[in-house]
């Protein structure tokens, strides 16, 4: 097993950040209906309708509900006419993640900075100004029709962005305990894992974090190789995945069969009581992969002693896993489309930055599970 886990990435520990992020703004989705989306993300996740831009608001060719919950901030967004960009963007990969949006100090800064090192501009720094103050966006593609957006708010007071109306009370939401994003995955195509990760290291200054090899995955479980990119304070961390030939197709090529190319595959939201926050949002209807009872008569041998009872965490199909730093428990939800496409991952992290690495046998198989009841192996 090769796993190289490097305290802080070298490459932007020695050089001057020229990038520097706060963190994730937020993620925008583009989707065929983005009030039922929004009601979803509700009802389901819990999170908070707090603004909304559209025709009422001036905007008169999409529509976007932003919902929250800590620092985990969504934007759904629809357009309202057929044969625009968006429309074109969901008639090809189904709802799915249109930007990773990082938050900025220089919005324009950081779209010269990345675009003078190779990225495609696709939306020069923008002015945006309402009552609330003035903020600048601007956008460069990543894999895929996926962009990286730089959201500079500065002492913007709004709800969200210029342009958009606060939403008060939301009767609906139901708080399950979701902090802030951990990871944002991206699938990329055959043998293009390592061009992404030159870009994120050439275009946007990150340093490689951890690094999964077929040793690691792909010997008897649908394959795929992994690199996790993460920036200089290590706020932002995207692993990167490319499929692999195995014995079963890929997880990683049936998602580029189904969206259509790369794109987002699954974004981890971080809680500090997943037994908790799991309950909670099986409750309230959200449906995760299952895991045999042999992974928990397996597992005080393979972690030691941890503060969660075991029985807890089988009932609810939760994993844990464990590195020298500490461990982290770990749990996926099916897909949230029809399309095999986006999914998220549940984390809380007690010392360790794994990724799970010793979950991957038990997870792969549960993904192949959920493959098999589609027909697709
Ligand atoms: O983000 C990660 O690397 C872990 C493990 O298809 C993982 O969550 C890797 C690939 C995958 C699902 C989970
Ligand atoms: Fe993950």
């Amino acid at each position: 097993m090769s796993t190289t886990l490097a305290p802080v990435p070298e490459t932007t520990q020695q050089r001057e950040d020229f990038l520097p992020l706060r963190g994730t703004d937020h993620v925008e989705f583009f989707v065929g209906n983005a009030r039922q989306a929004a009601y979803f993300y509700r009802s389901a996740f819990g999170m908070k309708l707090v603004a909304y831009a559209g025709p009422e608001t001036g905007r008169r060719d999409r529509a976007s509900y932003v919902v929250q919950q800590g620092k985990v901030r969504f934007v759904l967004t629809t357009p309202l006419r057929p044969n625009t960009e968006i429309a074109e963007h969901i008639a090809k990969h189904g709802d799915g993640v249109r930007s990773i949006a990082l938050w900025v100090d220089d919005a324009r800064k950081s779209w010269e900075e990345t675009t003078k090192r190779g990225a495609r501009s696709v939306e020069e720094p923008q002015v945006l100004e309402d009552e609330h103050g003035r903020a600048v966006v601007s956008s460069i593609a990543a894999y895929g029709d996926t962009l990286h957006t730089f959201v500079e708010r500065g002492d913007y007071t709004g709800p969200f962005l210029p342009g958009y109306r606060a939403v008060m009370d939301d009767v609906v939401a139901r708080p399950v305990g979701l902090l802030h994003i951990d990871h944002c995955v991206g699938n990329v195509g055959w043998n293009s894992m390592n061009d992404w990760v030159k870009f994120y290291e050439d275009v946007m200054g990150f340093g490689l974090y951890q690094h999964f090899d077929d040793s690691d995955i792909s010997t008897e479980y649908s394959a795929l190789m992994s690199k996790v990119m993460a920036n200089g304070n290590g706020y932002v961390k995207f692993p990167i995945n490319e499929p692999a030939e195995g014995k079963r197709k890929s997880q990683i090529e049936e998602y580029l069969d189904f969206y259509g190319g790369p794109g987002v595959q699954h974004i981890a939201l971080a809680t500090n009581d997943i037994l908790d926050t799991v309950s909670r949002l099986k409750q309230q209807g959200v449906e995760f992969l299952t895991v045999p009872h042999s992974y928990y008569t397996e597992l005080q041998g393979r972690v030691g002693k941890i503060d969660e009872p075991t029985d807890d965490l089988e009932r609810l199909g939760i994993l844990v896993d464990r590195d020298n730093e500490g461990y982290m428990l770990q749990i996926f939800t099916r897909p949230v489309e029809d399309r095999p496409t986006v999914f998220y991952e549940i984390i809380q992290r007690k010392g360790s930055r794994s990724f799970g690495k010793g979950n991957f046998k038990a997870l792969f198989e549960a993904i192949e599970r959920e493959q098999a009841s589609r027909g697709n192996l």
